[in-house]
Parts: C-alpha cells; sequence; structure tokens
C-alpha cells in the first residue's frame, strides 16, 4: 500500500539514470542583524544577514546538505517544512522533538534528501518564536528530463508572507509565557520582508514584480506569519492555483487566495490586464472574535511598458471574518488527476482528536492574568503538550530511554460532548499538561478526524504534521457524525498536503500512510497555540527491514 503512495514512481525511476541527483550545499551563518521594517531600527535573529532568508532551490531527488552556524544569542534549531525526511527524521528539526537545540557558538549540518515531492516548501526556525525573522523558501524543481504539468511560466517569484513585531519576538514570547495571557499582537504583515506602502516610514519598502503583458508568471506564495491566516489577491487579476504544499493541484480558478500558516499555494498568473500597477495585497482570515492585527501588507504588480503614474490599483480584500470565502477556497482544492495518487482504503488505526483551546491552573504563589485568573493552554483530546527538555523524544526512542515521552495518546476525547457547542464547552475548559504521544506500527495506515472545540472560542486552527502529506477526505462544520459525513468523502483525487486549516467550527477528515520511522510532531502552526500546547507526536517503529530502519544519528547532533 505505501508504495501506491507515489504512483508515478515507475517515471521517476525512469528518469534516474538519465538525471544525476545532485548534492546541494549551503552554509547558513545564523546571528544578528539591524532590519528597519517600519519607523524604527531593530535588531532581529537571520540567517545571512538576510530577512527572508536565501531561497534553497533544488531539484527533485537532490541530497540537501546544510551546515546551520549559530551565531546568535539564542538556542536554535532549523526545520524544513513539508519535507519527508525519509529516514532521516534527525534532520527534521524541531527542538526537543528530533534533536536539542544547536546553542549559541555551535554548529549542526542537516542531511537530507528530497524524493517524491515538487512545487514550494519551505524553512524555518522550530523554537521559541524565532521564525518570525528565521525562514525562507526552499523550492523543488522537477529533475532533470521531466516538466510542470502545466505551461512553464516565464518567471517565477516566491512571495512569502511574514508577521513583524516591533518588540523582540522572544520577549513577547516570555511575557505570554510569565502571564498566561496572549500575547502581544504583531504590527505589521510583510511581503518578502517589507511591508509595504500602507504603513507609516514605508519609504520604498515595497516589494516590486515587473510583469510583461502577454507572458504566465508563477508565483510561489508561502504564509510564513506566526499567528495569522491571510486573504491574498492582486488587483485586477485572477489567479490559477496549480500547487499546494508542493503537490500538484487541478488548475483552481480564483481571484482570492486563502493561506494558512504552513501552508504554501503555487498560483500562474498572466499578465493580461491594461498595463499600469496593481496592489498585491495580504490581510488575515480571522475565525476567533479575538484581538488580532489588522492591517494589510502589499507589494507591487507593474507592467514594463506602462507609463501610467497613476497610484497602484487595490484590491478589494474579503472581510476579516469572511468564512464562506475561505471555506469555499480551502475545500475546492483537489489533487491533480493525472499524478494522482491511490487514497489508502484499509485504515489501521480510527482517530478521533478534538482541537482547540482551554485553561489550566495558574500554579502556587503565581498570579495569572489569562482567563478567570488561569492561564491559557490549548490542546489536541485534552491533552497539552509540554516538550521534554533534557533530552530529544527521538533520541529517547532510538536508545530506549524512559520517562522523556509517555505514549498513551488517546484515540478519543476523554469526553464526549457538544464539540462545537459554546456553553456544553465552558464546563469542561481545563486541561492537563503532559507529554502524550500515540505510537505507530510501520505501515499502518492512519485517520484522523480533527474535530474544532468551542473552549474559550471556536477558532481555525491550521494543524501541521511533520514527515507526511496527507490526503483530506472531507471537511465541514458543526460536529463531526460518522454516520452522515463519511459519504463526502473524496476518495478519487482528494488534496494532498501537509497542514490542514480546520473549519472554524467544524471538522476535517485525513488519512497518511506511516511509512516512515521517527518521531513526528504534529501541532497548531499558529505559535500562539502551540506555545500553548496545541501539539503531540507520533512515534513510528522501524519496520522489518533496513530500508525501512531509522539510521542511528548524524555525529555531530546537539546534546541538551
Ligand atoms: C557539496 O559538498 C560535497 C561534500 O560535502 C561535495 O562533494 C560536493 O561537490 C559539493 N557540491 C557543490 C555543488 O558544491
Ligand atoms: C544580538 O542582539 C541581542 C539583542 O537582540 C544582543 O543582546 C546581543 O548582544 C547581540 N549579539 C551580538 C553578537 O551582537
Ligand atoms: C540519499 O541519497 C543518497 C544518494 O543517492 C543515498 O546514497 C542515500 O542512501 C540516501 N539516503 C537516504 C536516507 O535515503
Ligand atoms: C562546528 O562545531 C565543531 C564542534 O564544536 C567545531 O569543531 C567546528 O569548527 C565548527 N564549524 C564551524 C564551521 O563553525
Ligand atoms: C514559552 O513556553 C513554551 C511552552 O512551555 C516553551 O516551549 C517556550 O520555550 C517558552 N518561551 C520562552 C521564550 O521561554
Ligand atoms: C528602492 O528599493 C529598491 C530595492 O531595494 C532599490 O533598487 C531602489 O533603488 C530604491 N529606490 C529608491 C528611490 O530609493
Ligand atoms: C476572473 O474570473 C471570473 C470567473 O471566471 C470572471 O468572471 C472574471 O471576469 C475574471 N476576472 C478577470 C480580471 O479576469
Ligand atoms: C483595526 O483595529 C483597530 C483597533 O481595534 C480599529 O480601530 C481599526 O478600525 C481596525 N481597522 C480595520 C481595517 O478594521
Ligand atoms: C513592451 O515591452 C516589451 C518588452 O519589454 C517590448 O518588447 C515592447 O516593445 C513593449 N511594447 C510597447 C507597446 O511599448
Ligand atoms: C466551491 O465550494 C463551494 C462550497 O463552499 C461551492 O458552493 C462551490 O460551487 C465550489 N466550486 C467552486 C468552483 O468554487
Ligand atoms: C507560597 O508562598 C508561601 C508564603 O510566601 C510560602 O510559604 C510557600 O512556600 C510558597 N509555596 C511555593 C510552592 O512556592
Ligand atoms: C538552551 O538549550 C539548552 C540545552 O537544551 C538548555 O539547557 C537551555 O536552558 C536552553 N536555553 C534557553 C534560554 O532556553
Ligand atoms: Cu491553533
Amino acid at each position: 500500500m505505501a508504495r501506491a503512495m507515489w504512483i508515478l514512481v515507475c517515471t521517476f525511476a525512469m528518469h534516474a539514470f538519465a538525471a544525476s541527483a545532485k548534492v546541494v550545499n549551503h552554509t547558513f551563518r545564523v546571528g544578528n542583524l539591524t532590519v528597519q521594517p517600519l519607523c524604527e531600527e531593530r535588531v532581529v535573529v537571520a540567517v545571512n544577514g538576510q530577512l527572508p532568508g536565501p531561497t534553497i532551490r533544488v531539484n527533485e531527488g537532490d541530497t540537501l546538505v546544510v551546515l546551520v552556524i549559530n551565531e546568535s544569542p539564542y538556542n536554535l534549531t532549523i526545520h524544513w517544512h513539508g519535507i519527508f525526511q525519509k529516514l532521516s527524521g534527525w534532520a527534521d528539526g524541531p527542538s526537543y522533538v528530533t534533536q536539542c537545540p544547536i546553542l549559541p557558538g555551535n554548529n549542526y549540518t542537516y542531511r537530507f534528501n528530497i524524493t517524491k515531492q515538487e512545487g514550494t516548501l519551505w524553512w524555518h526556525a522550530h523554537v521559541s518564536w524565532l521564525r518570525a525573522t528565521v525562514y525562507g523558501a526552499l523550492i523543488i524543481h522537477p529533475r532533470a528530463g521531466r516538466s510542470y504539468p502545466f505551461v512553464k511560466p516565464h518567471k517565477e517569484f516566491p512571495l512569502i508572507l511574514g508577521e513583524w513585531w516591533n518588540a523582540n519576538v522572544v520577549d513577547v514570547e516570555n511575557e505570554a509565557n510569565l502571564t498566561g495571557a496572549a500575547p502581544n499582537i504583531s504590527d505589521a504583515y510583510t511581503i518578502n520582508g517589507r511591508p509595504g506602502d500602507l504603513y507609516p516610514c514605508a519609504n520604498n519598502n515595497t516589494y516590486k514584480i515587473t510583469v510583461t503583458q502577454g507572458k504566465t508568471y508563477m508565483l510561489r506564495i508561502i504564509n510564513a506569519a506566526l499567528n495569522n491566516e491571510l486573504f491574498f489577491k492582486i488587483a485586477g487579476h485572477n489567479l490559477t492555483v496549480v500547487g499546494i504544499d508542493a503537490t500538484y493541484t487541478e488548475p483552481y480558478i480564483t481571484d482570492v487566495v486563502v493561506v494558512a500558516p504552513g501552508q504554501t499555494t503555487d498560483v500562474l498568473l498572466v499578465a493580461n490586464g491594461p498595463t499600469g500597477s496593481y496592489y498585491i495585497a495580504a490581510r488575515p482570515y480571522a475565525s476567533a472574535p479575538i484581538l488580532f492585527d489588522n492591517t494589510t501588507t502589499t507589494a507591487i504588480l507593474h507592467y514594463n511598458n506602462s507609463t501610467s503614474v497613476a497610484a497602484p490599483l487595490m484590491p478589494v480584500l474579503p472581510a476579516f471574518n469572511d468564512t464562506p470565502t475561505a471555506h469555499r477556497f480551502y475545500s475546492n482544492l483537489t489533487a491533480l488527476r493525472s499524478w494522482t495518487h491511490k487514497v489508502p482504503l484499509d485504515v489501521d488505526e480510527h482517530m478521533f482528536i478534538t482541537v482547540g483551546l482551554g485553561l489550566e491552573p495558574c500554579g502556587v504563589n503565581a498570579t495569572c492574568a489569562g482567563p478567570s485568573g488561569m492561564r491559557f493552554a490549548a490542546s489536541m483530546n485534552n491533552a497539552s503538550f509540554r516538550l521534554p527538555t533534557t533530552l530529544s523524544m527521538l533520541q529517547a526512542h532510538f536508545s530506549g530511554v524512559q520517562g522523556i515521552f509517555t505514549d498513551d495518546f488517546p484515540d478519543t476525547p476523554p469526553l464526549v460532548f457538544d464539540y462545537t457547542n459554546a456553553n456544553a464547552s465552558q464546563l469542561v475548559s481545563t486541561t492537563l499538561k503532559s507529554t502524550r504521544v500515540k505510537r505507530l506500527a510501520y505501515n499502518s495506515t492512519v485517520e484522523m478526524v480533527f474535530q474544532n472545540t468551542a473552549i474559550l472560542s471556536v477558532e481555525n486552527h491550521p494543524i501541521h504534521l511533520h514527515g507526511f502529506n496527507f490526503f483530506v477526505l472531507a471537511q465541514g462544520f458543526g460536529n463531526y457524525d460518522n454516520a452522515t459525513h463519511r459519504s463526502m468523502f473524496n476518495l478519487v483525487n482528494p488534496q494532498l498536503r501537509n497542514t490542514i486549516a480546520v473549519p472554524v467550527g467544524g471538522w476535517a477528515v485525513v488519512r497518511f500512510i506511516a511509512n516512515n520511522p521517527g518521531v513526528w510532531l504534529m501541532h497548531c502552526h499558529l505559535d500562539v497555540h502551540l506555545s500553548w500546547g496545541l501539539s503531540t507526536a507520533f512515534v513510528i517503529d522501524n519496520g522489518p527491514t533496513v530500508s525501512s530502519t531509522l539510521p542511528p544519528p548524524p555525529l555531530d547532533l546537539p546534546r541538551c
């Protein structure tokens, strides 16, 4: 069944001899950088003095080797978001999950092959909130001899959407950790590190794309924001979605894209408008009634022949709470049929996982500023995850060290209630910290129903699984009902992705095949919720052969 995951495997094998896979080497020096996106200069942590960091380009089949040298004052790890890391779990990167952090002054070399995935992914820090400024694009082109399953674009532009705080993000997170309250909201969003014309002191701090009339361009949209899903639009132009999370989709024409933190969306844009200048704009899709940064970031699409001096045309963005528009976009995407992977039909592990916020007790002698004098927490099946601090989970798993995690993550919530009913939810708002993970046999097929709860508030949570893509079989609103909702499953060409934005006050059903031994984090990609414990992990045992056994750790794996 696992081999069916990639039915084009034959095509790949045929081309394997024609195209020699290569080793792509990079060095990331991670250190202080002074930038001025808004009115004042700030010191941030960045890679190679760039914000965003360097774009990595590989061909499918290549080996990527990145030496990361930590010259910053903080503990550091880098995660290669969406990469399968087949048998290379030691390079995945989440701190205390697959490695201890790289201490200031130390280094670690991430080494892994990139196979059976093509399109746009990205890399980011995976420790505290450092990914606010430590991030960049990771673009996987088809291997030599293969081409895109769509018209070759004239040019390609990565567009990385970011989120900016004037304050030091580690301080922002630390303060929230101390008080138990929600952290301060951000001051701006950015496109390729630049906030754009609508912010104060924006003098020339706007990213610009120049296009030629009649040509087709590919925009690789990455949401690297910490805490906000974003609507994305370009005035006067439709977009054709051709890929998400480094998987190809059936072409989907739309005038608006919504992209959750962790997700990517590749679109084609035909420069067929009247010559002129057009704003590319992004602002939040905010599904919960909470305080959020409601500003708008812009870049400019400029036709090279335009002599117009008029201000760029601004698109009309959806309202912040426009859930129908978000849902129409998210739910209409399907995998490209000519490239479709076979959906596994026999399920070994059925999991029903509630996803939402909650509260934890304040602690003896402490004062907390969260609701009811408690601390915010967030959980899956009422288990609020706490990372270990003395050894990474993967090292503990590999060496059989006890006491780092427990493999008792429940397959169902501890209490069945009317999950999306606000009144019913207030009665069950407290949650407990733990290190509960789910153990899986090699090659088992897992089906997960993610069910949002109304505890404190309903909200759309982007759930990211490390190491795998999952098939998104169905999604909807209200409480999931197995009897009626199974008939909605797309078992033909469901979208494949690594991050699913679970509908606000709703549910989503996904399936994946646990064909990669290791420890794989699964978490909400809103960092505020990750800090509050909205995560768990899968521990996947080795299979019976050498090619299904996790190799030992690299010698330079950082120690705690
Ligand atoms: C990358 O480094 C390896 C050794 O670590 C070397 O063999 C290879 O030639 C390098 N490739 C490039 C493109 O520099
Ligand atoms: C880097 O910046 C931090 C403040 O964010 C400062 O405390 C530290 O001394 C700086 N380190 C270097 C090497 O400049
Ligand atoms: C990565 O690719 C190289 C070169 O093809 C191969 O020797 C190595 O075994 C691969 N590593 C893994 C973990 O599959
Ligand atoms: C990486 O760290 C090792 C061990 O501390 C050290 O010997 C080596 O010089 C470092 N390499 C670089 C490029 O900083
Ligand atoms: C905040 O708390 C989370 C969860 O315990 C922890 O992972 C993170 O490192 C803390 N952040 C800071 C800046 O101390
Ligand atoms: C604006 O910024 C761009 C890119 O940094 C630069 O090439 C250009 O010269 C700047 N223009 C002005 C008027 O400062
Ligand atoms: C975008 O597509 C819609 C639906 O096909 C169409 O009605 C509209 O005119 C198109 N807009 C542009 C600017 O091409
Ligand atoms: C953003 O929020 C502020 C503060 O709540 C409010 O005054 C402002 O009108 C909002 N802006 C938009 C565009 O909604
Ligand atoms: C528009 O730009 C293209 C390429 O830059 C050039 O070849 C063409 O002549 C220009 N057309 C007009 C009408 O200026
Ligand atoms: C997309 O999904 C919505 C339901 O949210 C549906 O009404 C619509 O017809 C679908 N198709 C397209 C092309 O948007
Ligand atoms: C709480 O405060 C009281 C009074 O100051 C003190 O006696 C007690 O040891 C403290 N408990 C803890 C767990 O810090
Ligand atoms: C950095 O990592 C080390 C090793 O895990 C740990 O002991 C230390 O507390 C961490 N420092 C911070 C500020 O989190
Ligand atoms: Cu969340």
